[in-house]
């Protein structure tokens, strides 16, 4: 029963509007969550795999035109274009809520609207925030089911208030020429058209947790941001937290599960997983900075994904998870992906249901080849990860010791730095740019600056986004969390990648909480506080002194170009890039001399 007048009023606006044959009421119920799984199965929707080796799991394929987000179609719709700033897609308001208006006009026909109250972060939590999605689709349903907190007690908690993020989700067909993603930032709207794919149409993540929030996160004085959020426990039992922020695929869940290497496991040293792509950030009695994760699932990479590269991940895979756009298996109805181990299966269908022949796989032609689709996904109950954090389910959030900022970079940045302060930290994430991947539709491998990682997710104008940045600094004040760089991914003339990455970014992560503790040595460059190769654990790792040296070097010609583009990047501000970031450019061109 909808009670909340807002709410009940918005709902009949939708109604009229989209015209669906009827309206469920997502309770969060069992039996509902079961029917709806049946009747997906029903009509092809989904398929349920092998219930002995995957129970509660299913298989769900999109059009092959609808795989990613697509960010040249999302658009932030603020009254004054300067609002969204350079970096968005802008439309005025009016315009575009006319035009999706007209395309989800009577598009629920012979449908149902299914509405899903939602919050955002463990309910009742000062931090969290809830939702409200309309949706035909009952995969979205069963998705926002895993990956967020939904149903009847998400609206005992709302009571009467107007605190609330509308979303309308219509399918309709699936038009890529008329897909739209907008936000309303100034009405705390969200509407996405002729799309059924993840980041587009899972309102509570990308378009509420990012664009939404960041904006509300202005305006209120918290952080919304592209983070996973780990504990890193030590021997002795501390747990000391790190956010981190990296673009899309660049490995925030990968480090969100790491396993220690065995040398450092057998010390007592653990990582427990908070959350893998999104954190909200506020400060805390104590003036520290709290950040808890608002989602409650993992919707993640599926290739790649292995016993080896993330254990963690794939057990969290096993049970009561959706799998999208994988390879099915036929001999047992299983899925399979690029990556998960080293036996194609003989007998499969590929990502687009059709027979697939391993031996016809082309590296250069992924998206045609292979099994999976290079962004096929899984979404899987947090509750599944064995590192899963005590702290997850608590709303108060966790402290945050130390931020990192990471892409991928083949060349030019090093392995790890550490910024001079916050304002230079500010700095530091401004500039990040990363080579892109196939999380979003277009060219994959292209260097892009995507500040924060956040390029595809700042609800309004990046300058001032910077700007709440070195504000949000200032309030913290020496409290404030240290900032630091990484980057995985330096390769060798070969184009192998130099770093072993995955579990082995654990003797990173103990250099930078060793950092925010004093503990650690490091040397002073142009561009921040690098550690000596010494001051870097290779226990037990079969690499030479000389070749992490190699990774870790600031070489001054290819700084002095990077300078250079960054200087490029920063005039799309214009007068809104606020002055301290132009000093810290400056500083560092200085420094290069
Ligand atoms: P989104 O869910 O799109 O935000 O991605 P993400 O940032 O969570 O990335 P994820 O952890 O899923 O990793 C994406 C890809 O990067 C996978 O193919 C991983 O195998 C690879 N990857 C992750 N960590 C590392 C690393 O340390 N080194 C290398 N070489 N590859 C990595
Ligand atoms: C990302 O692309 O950063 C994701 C996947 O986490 S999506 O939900 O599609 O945005
Ligand atoms: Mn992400």
């Amino acid at each position: 029963m909808i009670k909340n007048k807002t709410l009940a009023a918005w709902i009949e606006e939708m109604k009229n509007l989209v015209n669906p044959d009827n309206v469920v009421l997502i309770t969060g119920s069992e039996e509902q969550l079961e029917e709806l799984r049946k009747e997906a199965v029903e009509t092809g929707e989904m398929i349920k795999l092998n219930q002995e080796k995957l129970p509660g799991c299913y298989l769900h394929r999109t059009k092959p035109n609808d795989v990613a987000r697509v960010e040249d179609r999302t658009f932030i719709c603020t009254k004054d274009k300067e609002t969204a700033g350079p970096t968005n897609n802008w439309c005025d308001p009016k315009e575009m809520y006319e035009k999706l208006y007209n395309i989800a006009r009577d598009s629920y026909k012979g449908r149902t609207m299914y509405i899903i109250p939602y919050s955002m972060g463990p309910i009742g939590s000062p931090i969290a925030k809830i939702g409200v999605e309309v949706t035909d689709s009952i995969y979205v349903v069963l998705n926002m089911a895993i990956m967020t907190r939904i149903g009847q007690k998400v609206l005992d908690t709302l009571g009467d208030s107007n605190d609330w993020v509308r979303g309308l989700h219509a399918k309709c067909n699936v038009d890529p020429e008329n897909r739209y993603i907008c936000h309303f930032p100034e009405d705390n709207t969200i509407i996405s058209v002729n799309s059924a794919y993840g980041g587009n149409v899972l309102l509570g993540k990308k378009c509420f947790a990012l664009r939404i929030a960041s904006f509300q996160g202005w305006k209120e004085g918290w952080m919304a941001e592209h983070m996973l959020i780990l504990g890193l426990e030590n021997p002795k039992g501390e747990v000391k937290y790190i956010a981190a922020a990296f673009p899309s695929a660049c490995g925030k869940t990968n480090l969100a599960m790491l396993i220690p290497p065995e040398y450092l496991k057998k010390k007592g040293y653990k990582i427990w997983t908070v959350g893998d792509d999104i954190a909200w950030m506020k400060i805390g009695p104590d003036g520290r900075l709290y950040a808890i994760n608002p989602e409650n699932g993992f919707f993640g990479v599926a290739p790649g994904t292995n016993a080896h590269s993330n254990f963690n991940a794939l057990e969290s895979t096993k049970k009561n998870t959706i799998f999208t756009n994988v390879a099915l298996n036929l001999d047992d109805n299983t899925v399979w992906w690029e990556g998960l181990d080293k036996n194609p299966p003989k007998n499969a269908l590929n990502w687009r249901g059709e027979p697939w022949d391993y031996t016809k796989y082309d590296k250069t032609k992924k998206v045609e080849t292979s099994a999976a689709h290079p962004n096929s996904r899984f979404t899987a109950p947090a509750k599944n990860c064995p590192c899963l954090s005590d702290e997850f389910d608590k709303g108060a959030g966790v402290p945050i010791s130390a931020i990192i900022f990471g892409g991928r970079r083949a060349k030019c940045t090093p392995l790890v730095y550490q910024s001079k302060d916050w304002v230079n930290g500010v700095f530091v994430g401004s500039t990040m740019a990363s080579e892109t991947t196939a999380a979003a539709a277009g060219a994959v491998g292209v260097v892009r600056r995507d500040p924060m990682a956040m390029l595809p997710f700042c609800g309004y104008n990046m300058g001032d986004y910077f700007k709440h940045w070195l504000d949000m600094g200032e309030k913290l004040g020496d409290k404030a969390p240290k900032i630091f760089n990484v980057n995985w991914f330096r390769t060798d003339d070969e184009g192998n990648f130099i770093w072993p990455g995955f579990g082995d970014n654990m003797r990173v992560l103990n250099w930078i909480i060793d950092r925010c503790e004093g503990k650690a040595n490091a040397r002073e460059t142009a561009i921040g506080y690098i550690p000596n190769a010494e001051d870097i654990d290779l226990t037990d790792l079969d690499m030479s002194i000389d070749t992490l040296k190699g990774i870790l070097e600031v070489d001054k010609d290819i700084w002095t170009k990077e300078a250079d583009e960054i200087e490029e990047h920063y005039k799309k501000f214009g007068n809104k890039l606020p002055e301290q970031l132009r000093e810290q450019l400056n500083n560092l061109k200085a420094a290069l001399k």
